[in-house]
C-alpha cells in the first residue's frame, strides 16, 4: 500500500481481521486475501501457480495466515494449510481478467483466531458508484518498485474510477499485448489521493487483497486487487477483479456444490 496508514493490533482486531497473508513454508508473505466464510478465503488467481490448481501435491507451500495486524504473528494457531485451490475457469494470464480465485482450508479460520469473515457484493448495489470511497489493505510494498514488505498491515481509502477513464488509461497503445478497448465489467478500479494529498494505492504484495465498502450494514468485498501499471499514478488507476460479477461462482466454489459451474459469471 503506497501512502496508507498502519493497522495496529487493537483496529485489526476491531476493523480488519477479514485480512489474510498468503505466505510460503518460508514466512514469505506474497500476496493478500480475505476470509469469506469459515473454510474459504477470495485472492487472485494471478497469485497462484496453474500447475497447483489441481494438484495438491503441488500447492503444499501456501499457508493462509489470519487473526494479526503483524504478518510474522504465524503460529500453530494461526496458519492454515490449503486444502483445496478453486481458480476461476475462465482466467486469463495475459489480460489479467477473471482474476479471483476461492482457497478452501479444512480447518475453522475463525475459531480461536480473532478472525472474521465479510461478505461478497451481489449485483444489483449502488456500492460500485464512480467516486464512492473504498478502502484496500495489505502488507504489500510501500514504497513503489522495492520488493519490500511491511510487518504490519497497511490500509488505505480512495475512491471508485469511472470505467470510462480506467478504460481509456489501459487501452493505451503503447501497453505491448493487449487489445482493450475499454474495461472489461469484470474489473473495477481505485484512485485518489490521501487526507496529506499524497497520492495512493494498493501495489506489488497486496494483489489478492480486498477493495471494500463500508456502509450502515457492515463491510462488503467489492475487488480483489489485481494489477496496475505502477502505483499510485494519477494516470494509471489500481485495478480489482469486480467481485459483484463473480457473486454464481463464488456461491458455486464456497459452497462445495458439485462441480457443475460452467464459468459463466
Ligand atoms: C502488483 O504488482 C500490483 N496499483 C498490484 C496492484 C497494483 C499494482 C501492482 C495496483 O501485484
Amino acid at each position: 500500500i503506497i501512502n496508507g496508514v498502519e493497522v495496529d493490533d487493537a483496529q485489526f482486531s476491531t476493523n480488519y481481521n477479514y485480512l489474510a497473508s498468503l505466505q510460503t513454508s518460508t514466512n514469505f508473505h506474497y500476496c493478500g486475501g480475505t476470509i469469506v466464510s469459515p473454510h474459504h478465503i477470495i485472492t487472485a488467481s494471478h497469485c497462484l501457480e496453474p500447475s497447483a490448481w489441481s494438484d495438491p501435491s503441488s500447492h503444499s507451500d501456501i499457508f493462509i495466515v489470519v487473526g494479526a495486524a503483524d504478518r510474522g504473528l504465524n503460529t500453530e494457531v494461526n496458519r492454515f494449510k490449503v486444502e483445496e485451490i478453486i481458480a476461476h475457469p475462465c482466467y486469463d494470464a495475459a489480460m489479467t481478467n477473471y482474476d479471483i480465485a476461492v482457497l478452501r482450508v479444512e480447518e475453522d479460520l475463525l475459531e480461536g483466531t480473532g478472525a472474521r469473515s465479510i461478505p461478497w457484493a451481489i449485483p444489483g448495489t449502488d456500492m460500485y458508484a464512480t467516486g464512492s470511497k473504498v478502502s484496500t489493505s495489505g502488507w504489500g510494498t510501500t514504497v513503489s518498485g522495492s520488493g519490500t514488505a511491511p510487518n504490519f498491515l497497511m490500509t488505505t481509502e480512495y475512491e471508485i474510477t469511472s470505467n470510462e477513464v480506467c478504460g481509456a488509461a489501459y487501452s493505451m497503445p503503447t501497453i505491448p499485448g493487449t487489445t482493450l478497448t475499454g474495461l472489461p465489467e469484470t474489473m473495477v478500479c481505485g484512485s485518489g489521493t490521501n487526507a496529506d494529498g499524497l497520492q495512493t494505492d494498493s501495489c506489488q504484495g497486496d494483489s489478492g487483497g480486498p477493495l471494500v465498502t463500508v456502509t450502515s450494514e457492515g463491510e462488503t468485498l467489492l475487488g480483489v486487487t489485481s494489477f496496475g501499471i505502477g502505483c499510485a499514478l494519477p494516470e494509471y488507476p489500481g485495478v480489482y477483479a469486480k467481485v459483484e460479477m463473480f457473486h454464481k461462482f463464488l456461491d458455486w466454489a464456497v459452497s462445495n456444490g458439485p462441480n457443475t459451474f460452467d464459468g459463466s459469471d
